[in-house]
């Protein structure tokens, strides 16, 4: 089975045939931030029709709350405004072959895994620090959606009430301390702006303001990881996203995850599958779905 995989984030959109867990044909473009339901609409286009006659399957993981076909941003401004988006139809135009479609964090849970030992570790979460903050929680040795697939919006549970205002609405959420949003609209207003990556180049040379700010962000996702292992017994959690595997952040989450007391910590590595998680998940998840 051929399967063409999309990979739809806040800041990126990729695209590949996943065939036995290999990954060919890759490509890869930014997410349209303005006019935000045409322009994804023209990118899906664009990207189906460069793999016309490739593939028997389509399987996508996509940022935000994804039930019966449709995209619902939980947190809108990661996508420039766009709120709903009608995901199944919108690649139906293109194809009558089966399409499947999940959470982006929720795909690429379903990737890392696969390669765990199902009989030591059986609740077992994907976090991505990325354009926000998600999860993917398998519990009992299933991937949990719930009802209405919101399950593993982690990003949005409490990290500070006086914090920040959330792109959801809600005050203080993780995403609006630790995702790489949140990096860049800190660091957008400092003397000589910087972005994420330049951030993370400053926090790597000892600069106060940007090791701060990294360390802000590593320091909540460590207290995420501690209420997912209190919570619901998470024997090992594996970070991803540009910022969860940005060079020195893994080990800070881990060095705030030591301090804290032993029923509180767990296993924590960096994504095997790093940035296609999401691509090689959504394939897999799709098979078994056919299975
Ligand atoms: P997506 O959210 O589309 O899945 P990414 O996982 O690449 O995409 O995350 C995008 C976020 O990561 C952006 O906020 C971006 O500024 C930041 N970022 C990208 N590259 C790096 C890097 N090398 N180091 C740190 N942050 C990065
Ligand atoms: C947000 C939310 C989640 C998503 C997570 C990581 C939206 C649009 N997305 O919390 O559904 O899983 O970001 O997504 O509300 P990414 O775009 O950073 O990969
Ligand atoms: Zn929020």
């Amino acid at each position: 089975m051929r399967c063409l995989a999309l990979d739809i984030g806040g800041t990126k959109i990729a695209a590949a045939i996943i065939e036995n867990g290999k990954v060919s044909n890759r490509q890869q473009i930014s997410t349209p931030q303005e006019d935000p339901v045409t322009a994804l609409h023209q990118a899906i286009a664009q990207i189906m029709q460069s793999y016309a006659g490739q593939f028997d399957t389509v399987a996508v993981a996509s940022t935000g709350i994804i039930n019966n076909g449709i995209l619902t941003a939980l947190n809108p401004k990661n996508l420039g405004g766009l709120a709903d988006f009608p995901l199944q139809e919108s690649i139906a135009r293109h194809t009558d072959k089966p399409i499947g479609l999940l959470n982006d964090v929720q795909a690429a849970v379903c990737a890392e895994y696969q390669d765990q030992d199902k009989s030591a570790v059986q609740n077992f979460v994907f976090i991505t620090v990325s354009t926000g903050v998600g999860g993917g929680i398998i519990l009992d040795g299933k991937l949990s959606t719930g009802p209405n697939g919101i399950v593993g919006h982690i990003g949005h549970t409490l990290a500070d009430p006086n914090g920040p205002l959330c792109g959801c609405g809600r005050q203080g959420c993780v995403e609006a301390i630790a995702a790489g949003r949140a990096i860049e609209r800190e660091a957008s207003r400092w003397e000589k702006p910087c972005s994420p990556k330049e951030v993370f180049e400053l926090f790597r040379k000892n600069d106060e303001k940007a090791t701060a700010l990294i360390h802000s962000s590593a320091k909540a996702i460590a207290n995420l990881i501690a209420d997912m292992v209190i919570g619901f017994d998470v024997q090992k959690v594996v970070l991803g996203g540009s910022v969860g595997l940005a060079e020195g952040y893994l080990p800070l989450v881990q060095q705030y995850l030591n301090d804290m007391p032993k029923f509180y910590q767990c296993k924590l590595e960096p994504a095997k599958y790093g940035a296609d998680a999401g691509l090689i998940g959504a394939a897999y998840w799709m098979q078994m779905q056919h299975n």
